[in-house]
């Protein structure tokens, strides 16, 4: 029953073992900590009660050495954690360890959906600006800007190669969101008005679940997508689909968009994991 650790999702990131480890470290250290200070508590609540009616309360004015060690103590066991912590935080967080990305992904959050945006075909993104934010245009891309006119979008859909470093560059388009991927050992603000980079990479193909951490509204519990991991191979056949269907749709704005196809065949996904659970 103690070991809460158990309830982790399946660990899938390259970097998750050292985030499970701190984590453990953590609660056991809390764990113990918690049983000590009780049983200390429970022991002198017996030892020093009050034994015969007529027995008046003793005061003391403390003792140095005891307020010395209970303010060491625990400065040594936080500065110890933050040390210990920042080793492994740092290649995950600060920017300028971040690896070179094979796939870069922009994620934008929404009341209550997540918007994906992949490069198009020519490879580059589309200028973009938040004045063109729009309902229908969720990344504020500049309609004026020719390379942004291939660029594939997706609502509660992503897909990443495994074994490849992933860089998302994560915004949000109204209120504060929270782009949290339980098995990637990723939860990071979506903060509108500014762009935030995380990375990841997965180390095993399978769906997994996206999730928005930040209540954000009464829609908040659906703002779920899926992460679909998948090999090189599948997810370049993927990727080719989608720059085919935005091509033909920029070809033939009248057909039934590549765009309207992606969102009917997400939410037929999102719901079948939603109803697995
Ligand atoms: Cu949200």
């Amino acid at each position: 029953m103690l070991d809460m650790l158990t309830w982790l999702p399946e660990n899938v990131s390259t970097f998750g073992e050292g985030i499970d480890e701190a984590f453990a470290f953590i609660y056991w250290v809390s764990v113990g900590i918690f049983f000590l200070i009780n049983i200390i508590y429970i022991t002198f609540i017996i030892k020093y009660r009050r034994r015969k009616r007529s027995e008046r309360a003793y005061y003391t004015h403390g003792n140095n050495l005891l307020e010395f060690a209970w303010t060491a103590l625990p400065f040594v066991l936080f500065a110890g954690i933050g040390i210990y912590s920042d080793q492994i935080w740092r290649d995950i967080k600060y920017a300028e360890l971040q690896p070179n990305p094979d796939v870069t992904v922009e994620v934008m959050g929404q009341q209550y959906m997540w918007h994906f945006r992949y490069a198009g075909s020519d490879g580059v993104f589309g200028h973009r600006e938040m004045k063109f934010i729009s309902s229908t245009n969720p990344f504020g891309i500049d309609p004026s800007d020719p390379n942004g006119k291939d660029d594939v979008t997706l609502i509660n859909q992503m897909n990443v190669p495994i074994n490849k470093h992933i860089q998302v560059k994560l915004s949000s388009m109204d209120v504060i969101h929270s782009y949290f991927l339980p098995n990637m050992r990723i939860k990071q603000d979506a903060v509108p008005g500014t762009w935030v980079d995380v990375w990841f990479n997965v180390d095993k193909t399978g769906t997994y679940e996206i999730a928005c951490a930040e209540l954000c509204g009464d829609g908040h519990y659906l703002m779920r997508a899926e992460l679909n991991a998948q090999s090189q191979e599948e997810y370049d056949t993927w990727i080719n689909q989608q720059y085919e269907m935005k091509l033909a749709s920029l070809a033939d704005p009248n057909a039934d968009t590549a765009e309207g196809t992606q969102q009917d065949t997400t939410q037929t996904a999102s719901n079948d994991v939603a109803g697995g659970e």
